[in-house]
């Protein structure tokens, strides 16, 4: 805990140093680096808040505390990922807020969830994923109107869900929820399973292609832990669909070693009403969150398939472990042929995944194993990325004398380092029966604890809407009118802003 602690002091302090006031820091280039050009949600500041708090860094957490509380959202305006923005700095301001309690965090995201709030104003209700905050216009990745990616429709319900429990206002939890019982009458192939795009016009399903990498990922992850926060069995109902779905359809078992993965799933239907699967084995460190979703739904839900889905939850986490430790660094490419493990991405960003389930996995089997297993991650990690200015990721995982990827993004403090640093916590430091982790490891109280211990301040979760299921031209005439006039002004379906342009996801 104490090695975590000083890598986290070393990373806060080059972003205090290089990019303070930014989104992220290039630690090779001691720079800042902002996703939406010159303009910045602040990601690494909100984002660390939590974990400066869990660790008792106290000054560093009031700093960076006073610079996020003075943000002003209504001077963005640029396109910001809604996904993002809600998974770091939604996030960010909601964990910070279960762990202080300082209520002004809760009235600063109050203030960027109603600038988001128009993107789920759309025909089916389903958001849309890029919003001018300034302006209140939202858009899809292409500039248009239409499409949204699975993860970025299915990964708001437990931040807007929260909010609404502790803010007593029901619209956010009704926006968010309404995602989740509107995709139920899309027509996919795999009951319980969507495809990575969607449509926020209509319900049809163009692709028939499934898996849970970037871009859907966290859907699946947020129907178990809104069940968890919530109780609701209706999305324990969802969970157990696409997590039975998942073992039943697309699990494989490598031939090549003991390794299982997840590849992705393309199905198509012949005339006579037969379906087929077609295998694509890639697999990568984005999946590898997997493993500790997996374990963590079995252990909370431990009836009918729970032992093939803990077992699922291991497995995985044996496979991520061994990303890791083929290479020359014992640092893991990003992604791998699930077959044979031979690299296709090769970097290494800093990412959170492995050392997440590997957390998930100790505290259900207390195997020392995991502990050695993050141990020797931290020391690679100390080993190939520590530079003056921070942590670097790798170009190339297999050559010790890589080139860097000179970033560290705000998920590395977020993320990974927390999840390091509680594997090697007791137990009832963020105990899980307490909390759920949002995708961006942010921490919050479930119902009945913390924060959400009375019961007499839960908002009903809705059971009904005031626009049916399925009726369309829900867009309001204001939006509408906003959106007519940036087409005639040209003004967008032009550069796409953010992580994923920057990714070129
Ligand atoms: C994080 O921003 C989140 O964990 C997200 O769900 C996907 N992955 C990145 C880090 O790899």
């Amino acid at each position: 805990m104490q090695f975590v602690k000083k890598m986290t002091i070393h990373a806060w302090q080059g972003y205090r140093t290089y990019a303070w006031g930014h989104d992220d820091l290039a630690p090779v280039r001691k720079k800042p680096v902002d996703w939406y050009r010159n303009q910045t949600l602040l990601n690494t500041a909100v984002d660390s808040l939590d974990t400066l708090y869990l660790l008792g860094l106290e000054d560093e957490y009031q700093e960076a505390k006073k610079l996020v509380l003075a943000l002003d959202f209504s001077k963005i305006t640029e396109r910001v990922s809604v996904f993002e923005t809600t998974i770091r700095v939604v996030g960010g301001l909601l964990g910070a807020y279960d762990l202080e309690g300082d209520p002004k965090l809760i009235g600063k995201c109050v203030e960027l969830v109603d600038r988001l709030m128009p993107a789920f104003d759309t025909a089916n209700g389903l958001p849309l994923n890029f919003m001018n905050l300034s302006s209140g216009v939202s858009y899809d990745h292409t500039g248009g109107f239409t499409g949204v990616s699975l993860a970025a429709a299915g990964t708001l319900q437990l931040e807007f869900q929260y909010l609404s429990d502790v803010t007593g206002e029901p619209r956010y939890q009704e926006a968010a929820i309404y995602v989740y019982d509107q995709m139920q009458a899309m027509d996919t192939f795999i009951p319980g399973l969507f495809p990575d795009w969607l449509n926020t016009e209509t319900f049809a399903v163009p692709e028939q292609s499934f898996q849970i990498g970037g871009g859907a990922d966290s859907y699946y992850e947020y129907l178990l832990k809104v069940w968890l926060s919530t109780g609701e069995r209706k999305f324990l109902k969802m969970y157990r669909a696409a997590s039975n779905a998942i073992l039943n359809h697309m699990v494989k078992k490598s031939s090549a070693g003991p390794y299982t993965y997840i590849p992705v799933t393309d199905m198509t239907k012949d005339s006579l009403g037969i379906y087929k699967s077609n295998y694509r084995s890639e697999f990568g460190h984005l999946h590898c969150f997997a493993g500790g979703m997996f374990a963590l739904g079995a252990k909370a839900y431990s009836k009918g398939n729970w032992k093939k889905l803990y077992r699922l939850g291991a497995d995985l986490t044996d496979t991520c472990w061994t990303m890791y430790n083929s290479t020359a660094t014992g640092l893991s490419p990003e992604s791998v042929d699930g077959e044979t493990l031979t690299v296709r991405g090769s970097a290494y960003k800093l990412r959170p995944e492995v050392v997440e389930s590997l957390f998930y996995m100790w505290r259900f089997t207390h195997d020392p194993v995991y502990r050695e297993r993050g141990w020797s991650i931290a020391q690679a990690i100390e080993t190939h990325c520590r530079v003056e200015g921070g942590y670097r990721g790798l170009k190339d995982v297999r050559q010790v004398e890589s080139p860097p990827w000179d970033r560290q993004e705000s998920f590395f403090i977020a993320e990974t380092l927390k999840y390091l640093y509680l594997l090697f916590a007791d137990d009832d430091v963020i105990p899980l029966e307490k909390y759920v982790f949002n995708t961006e490891a942010h921490p919050l109280s479930v119902r009945g604890h913390g924060r959400r211990s009375d019961p007499e301040k839960f908002v009903p979760l809705p059971t009904s809407y005031k626009v049916p299921v399925g009726t369309m031209g829900r867009v309001s005439p204001e939006l509408g009118l906003k959106r007519k006039l940036e087409l005639a002004n040209g003004n967008f379906g032009g550069q796409l802003m953010g992580v994923e342009a920057m990714e070129g996801r």
